[in-house]
């Protein structure tokens, strides 16, 4: 399945149903009086949290979600029905953000969780509502209350308890395809993996989620290489392991770039616990790897683990070294995925910058010129406004296609599995 993590979607609640204006006429009965029943509320926007979803690809391919408008009200004091809520299912870990993508409106983090987004409008009321001893002959209806609408981001940001973290070719995808049943693309050449993977580890009879994200190079937060957006995905996790592969020249200046590139992410990345690794130790001389292992402590000021990941030597110790972190913070940050997140400086949106890569920043511009058309437009009549929303709608349509990942390559991986 393709991989998305952002989505831009329009929605939209009904709109209450009108009240009907009626009076009751039967052979017989004189007065009969008004009898124009209620109409019935919109229907709600409802989003719910889905287990078995690891993706927004479904909204690329559809971006407007209107509930149905609820019912008119009739004569004989019959009020209208309400109108159907429309369901969005999004998967676990994904973030609702206003249209500047300033606020967060919601954090779905766990499966089953259901918030209504906007509230559908209220029926207006019939003339019968307005019958009174001084006016026994209302001929007042009120039409319904409108929806409400809006734009808003769809963000997923994946819920793992240790991700990954190097250089391109540091043989994250390896590791992550060594100790856990994801087969994520491996290659020698950089950006093999395009979209993050997440697998189930297991050591000492517990289980825990890795998350294995493209490589970040020297000036990821510009925008290089792939940019450091992936770095969302592993905001929430409660541990880093920091592979660095040990064929490289200089493993310390490796391990430089990679703190450096998490301290400009910001979010909470750079204070996280982080095991690091001197993978690859299979392809070096005894001598080689103790020299290099020597100068990663003193640069960290941490214990460093020796592995590799293609051999499989130096693996348990990894995993058992993760998993004792993961204990610890699951003790002191309750077992919830929800609360690793609350502690990772979930809530702040700032961080993180959805069009980072630098072809994405002329959509950037674009955006804003979109805002400042909406903006002059308030003054205008609302006929224009329509006509300008559609506009902007096919414009948020390109948009899409810029950030989704691309085609050919996911056609490759498919061929792989
Ligand atoms: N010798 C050796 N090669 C490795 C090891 N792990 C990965 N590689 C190789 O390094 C290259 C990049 O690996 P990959 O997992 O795609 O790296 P990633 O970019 O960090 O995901 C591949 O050619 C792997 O075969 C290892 O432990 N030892
Ligand atoms: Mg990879």
């Amino acid at each position: 399945m393709k991989f998305l993590d952002q989505a831009k979607i329009f929605v939209k609640s009904g709109e209450g149903g009108a009240g009907a204006c009626s009076f009751r006429r039967e052979k017989y009965i004189e007065f009969g009086g008004p009898d124009g029943g209620d109409g019935g509320r919109g229907g709600d926007v409802v989003v719910e949290c889905v287990a078995n979803l690891n993706t927004l690809i479904d909204f690329r391919y559809q971006q407007h979600f209107k509930a149905q408008i609820g019912h008119h009200g009739q004569g004989r004091n019959k009020t209208g029905g309400k109108g159907s809520d429309i369901l969005l299912r999004v998967p676990v870990g994904t973030q609702i953000l206003s249209d500047d993508k300033d606020f967060v409106l919601a954090d779905l983090t766990t499966a089953g969780q259901r918030i209504v987004l906007l509230k559908g409008g209220d029926g207006g009321f019939g003339n019968a509502h307005y019958k009174t001893s001084v006016n026994q002959a209302p001929r007042r209806a009120d039409p319904g209350w409108p929806g409400k609408e809006m734009w808003i981001w769809l963000r997923l940001k994946l819920i793992a308890d240790c991700g990954l973290v190097g250089l391109p070719n540091a043989g994250k995808s390896t590791f992550l395809a060594a100790v856990t049943r994801a087969r994520p693309k491996i290659a020698d050449y950089p950006f093999t993996t395009l979209h993050p993977n997440l697998g189930v580890a297991s050591a000492g009879g517990e289980e825990f989620i890795i998350a294995d994200i493209p490589g970040l190079i020297e000036g990821a937060h510009e925008g290089a290489g792939l940019g450091d957006r992936f770095l969302g995905h592993i905001e929430r996790c409660r541990v880093l392991l920091h592979l660095i592969d040990g064929t490289s020249e200089d493993v310390v200046e490796a391990y430089r770039v990679i703190r450096e590139e998490l301290r400009q992410y910001g979010g909470g990345l750079e204070a996280k616990p982080e095991q690091l690794v001197l993978n690859k130790c299979d392809a070096l001389a005894p001598e080689e790897i103790e020299a290099k292992m020597a100068a990663l402590t003193q640069a960290c000021g941490a214990k460093v683990l020796p592995m590799s990941g293609a051999a499989g030597i130096g693996v348990n110790p990894v995993l058992f070294s993760l998993l004792a972190q993961i204990l610890q913070s699951r003790s002191e940050q309750g077992h919830g995925p929800l609360a690793a997140a609350l502690t990772a400086g979930v809530g702040k949106a700032a961080p993180w910058a959805p069009l980072a890569g630098p072809d994405d920043e002329e959509d950037e511009e674009d955006d804003d010129e979109d805002e400042d058309e909406e903006a002059d437009d308030d003054w205008d009549d609302d006929d224009d406004d329509l006509a300008d929303d559609d506009e902007d709608e096919d414009e948020d349509d390109e948009e899409q296609q810029v950030n989704g990942v691309d085609d050919e390559d996911e056609d490759e991986d498919g061929e792989d599995e």
